[in-house]
C-alpha cells in the first residue's frame, strides 16, 4: 500500500468518523430536544383534569312508571353548585317534590325504589324549611303545568356533582327523581311527596371543554 493510498483510506476512515459522530450528535440532540419537549408538557397544568371540575356536566332521561320518556335533564358543574335544566311532558299537573337519591338505578319501574334514598351526605334531616336540614339531596318542587309540561332552570349549592360529600357521579351513580305529591320541605323523610312517578339516572358527559 502506497503511503498516498494509505493516508487517503486514513482520512476516508476520519471523514467518515466524523459524519457517525455528527449523526450521533444530532441524534443526541432531537432525543434532548424531544425529553425536554416531554418534560415541558408534563409541567404543564393537566387541563382536562383541572377544568373537569368547573366543567362537569351530565344528562338524564326522566322515565315515568311504565318506562316511557317523559322528560329530560342537563346538569353543569359551577364553581360552587349544580345548574339543572329540567323539561317534562305528560305528567300529572301540579307541585311534584324532586330530589336527587343517591343510585342510578331506576329499573325497577314500578316504584323506583332501586334508586335509594335520598343523597344526604351527615344524615342531615329533609327540608329546606327544617331548622336543621336541607340535605344534599334536596330541590325545589317541580310546576307541571295543565297540559302536562314543565321547563325550569335551577341552581343548588347543596352539593356537586364531581366532587364533595354526596356528590353526584360517585361509584353507584345518582338519580333524578320526581313524586307525585308536593315536597313540603319539612316532613320527614321525603316532605309527603308520596310516590316515585319519574326517575331518571344521571350519566356524565365527556368533556366539552372547546379550549382543549
Ligand atoms: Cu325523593
Amino acid at each position: 500500500m502506497t503511503d498516498g493510498l494509505c493516508e487517503a483510506l486514513s482520512w476516508g476512515a476520519r471523514a467518515l468518523l466524523t459524519t457517525i459522530k455528527r449523526i450521533d450528535q444530532a441524534n443526541t440532540m432531537k432525543k434532548t430536544v424531544l425529553s425536554l419537549a416531554i418534560a415541558v408538557l408534563s409541567a404543564l397544568p393537566n387541563s382536562s383534569t383541572a377544568e373537569a371540575g368547573k366543567q362537569a356536566k351530565a344528562t338524564a332521561v326522566i322515565v315515568d312508571n311504565q318506562g316511557d320518556a317523559v322528560g329530560k335533564a342537563s346538569l353543569q358543574q359551577g364553581p360552587r353548585g349544580i345548574l339543572l335544566n329540567i323539561s317534562v311532558r305528560n305528567m300529572p299537573p301540579g307541585r311534584h317534590g324532586m330530589h336527587f337519591h343517591s343510585k342510578g338505578d331506576c329499573s325497577q319501574l314500578n316504584s323506583f325504589k332501586s334508586a335509594g334514598g335520598h343523597i344526604m351526605p351527615g344524615g342531615l334531616p329533609h327540608g329546606f324549611l327544617n331548622p336543621d336540614g336541607p340535605h344534599a339531596g334536596n330541590l325545589p318542587n317541580l310546576i307541571v303545568r295543565e297540559d302536562g309540561t314543565a321547563v325550569v332552570e335551577l341552581y343548588t349549592n347543596l352539593l356537586m356533582l364531581d366532587r364533595g360529600e354526596g356528590k353526584v357521579l360517585d361509584a353507584d351513580g345518582s338519580s333524578l327523581m320526581i313524586h307525585a305529591n308536593e315536597d313540603d320541605h319539612l316532613t320527614q323523610p321525603i316532605g309527603g311527596s308520596g310516590s316515585r312517578i319519574g326517575c331518571g339516572v344521571i350519566h356524565p358527559l365527556p368533556d366539552t371543554n372547546p379550549t382543549l
